[in-house]
C-alpha cells in the first residue's frame, strides 16, 4: 500500500513511528513542512524535515521531540561568547553537523529534495522524506510585543522559541509560498497515492503551510483515495505545541471539529477526534466527513501504532462507501 503522509514536526514525526508499526510492508512518502526553516549563522536549518529524519532513523532526543540525543552545546557557548545571536535557539553540536553538510550541499546546487535525500541515506527513516517545495518559503507571524507594544512580523522560530507563543499571533503568513513550486515528486507521489493522512501536526503553521504551495491541496483533492486525518486538538487544546494560538490567527476555535471542517469536506473524506471529543463526532459527520472517536493520546509506541490502524480502517470504509 503506499501512503502518502503530510507531516510538521514533532506530532507528525510520532505519529509516523505508529504507522510504521502498523503497517509494516507500507511504501511511506512524507511530504515534509519546510516553512519552520530558518537561516542561523550563515546555515540552513529544516526543524520539520529534520524531526522527522531523526525520529524515524532513532537519533531524535526523545523527551524533546527536536534535536540529536547526547548533544552538547561547545558550539552555542562559543558563538555567544563572541555575540553571535540569537542565543534563544538551540542549536547542538550533533545538531550543527546536519546543517552544515545540508548548507555546503545546497551551496554546491544541489536542491533541498535532493539534500534531504542524502541526508536520509545516512539516517534511514524507512521512508521517502521529500520537503513540500524546493523553494524558500519561511513562515512569519504579525505580533504586539508586550514591552514596547510595537507591532512586529517576527519569523515562526522567534514566535515559538524566544515567546513561547505568549502573546496572540495576529497573522501567520507562509513568506514565498505564492511563488513556490511543489519539490520533484510531491505531485507524482499524491497522484499514486493509496491512502493520504494528515497527522496531527498544527493545521496552520505545519500541514496549512503544506497545503498553501500551490497545486498540491488541489492534488490531494483531486486524488480520488481516501484522505483521513487525526486531530491534533483534543479536549479543546492542541496535545502539545500552540496550535490554539495560531489557530485564533485564521479565526478557527481550537476544538476538534472546527479543525476539521476548517481542512473541509472537498479535502478530507474522514477525521478521527479523541474519545473526549465524541460529541464532536455527530458536527463532522454534518460537515460531510466521516468522523470516528477513537483515543489520540500518543503515549507510546503502541498507542501511536493503534492510532494509524483506526486511521488505515477509516480510510477503507470511507474507500468502501
Ligand atoms: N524548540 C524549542 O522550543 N527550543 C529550541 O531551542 C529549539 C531548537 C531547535 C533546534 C533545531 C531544531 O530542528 C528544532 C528546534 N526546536 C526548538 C523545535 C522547533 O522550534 C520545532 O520543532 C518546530 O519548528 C515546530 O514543530
Amino acid at each position: 500500500m503506499r501512503i502518502v503522509v503530510l507531516a510538521g514536526g514533532i506530532g507528525g514525526a510520532r505519529f509516523l513511528r505508529g504507522l510504521q508499526r502498523a503497517s509494516p510492508e507500507a511504501d511511506i512518502t512524507v511530504i515534509g513542512n519546510t516553512g519552520d526553516d530558518i537561516h542561523l549563522f550563515g546555515l540552513k536549518v529544516c526543524p520539520d524535515l529534520d524531526t522527522v529524519m531523526y525520529t524515524l532513523g532513532g537519533g531524535i532526543n526523545e523527551e524533546q521531540g527536536w534535536g540529536r540525543t547526547d548533544e552538547t552545546f561547545h558550539l552555542k557557548e562559543e558563538l555567544a561568547a563572541y555575540g553571535a545571536g540569537p542565543e534563544w535557539f538551540g542549536l547542538g553540536d550533533r545538531d550543527f553537523a546536519t546543517h552544515i553538510v545540508r548548507t555546503q550541499m545546497l551551496s554546491a546546487g544541489y536542491p533541498l529534495s535532493a539534500v534531504t535525500e542524502a541526508l536520509c541515506d545516512r539516517w534511514k527513516p524507512g521512508v521517502r522524506l521529500i520537503p513540500m517545495s524546493d523553494d524558500r518559503v519561511e513562515t512569519h507571524v504579525a505580533v504586539t510585543l508586550p514591552d514596547s507594544g510595537e507591532r512586529r512580523v517576527i519569523h515562526f522560530q522567534e514566535y515559538w522559541v524566544r515567546l513561547r507563543a505568549s502573546v496572540a499571533a495576529e497573522a501567520v503568513v507562509p513568506v514565498g509560498a505564492e511563488q513556490a513550486k511543489p519539490a520533484p515528486g510531491v505531485l507524482e507521489a499524491i497522484a499514486e497515492a493509496d491512502v493520504i493522512l494528515f497527522p496531527p501536526s498544527n493545521p496552520v503553521v505545519s500541514v496549512g503551510t503544506i497545503l498553501a504551495v500551490p497545486g498540491i491541496r488541489e492534488a490531494i483533492a483531486d486524488a480520488g483515495v481516501p484522505v483521513v486525518g487525526l486531530s491534533p486538538i483534543v479536549g479543546d487544546a492542541p496535545v502539545r505545541g500552540m496550535a490554539d494560538k495560531v489557530l485564533a490567527a485564521v479565526g478557527v476555535e481550537s476544538t476538534a471539529a472546527a479543525v476539521a471542517e476548517h481542512y473541509g469536506s472537498g479535502l478530507l473524506d474522514g477525521w478521527l477526534v479523541d474519545t473526549v471529543d465524541a460529541s464532536a463526532v455527530e458536527r463532522v459527520e454534518a460537515a460531510g466527513i466521516r468522523c470516528r472517536a477513537v483515543p489520540l493520546m500518543m503515549s507510546d509506541l503502541d498507542a501511536a501504532a493503534r492510532m494509524a490502524q483506526e486511521a488505515l480502517t477509516l480510510a477503507e470504509e470511507v474507500r468502501g462507501a
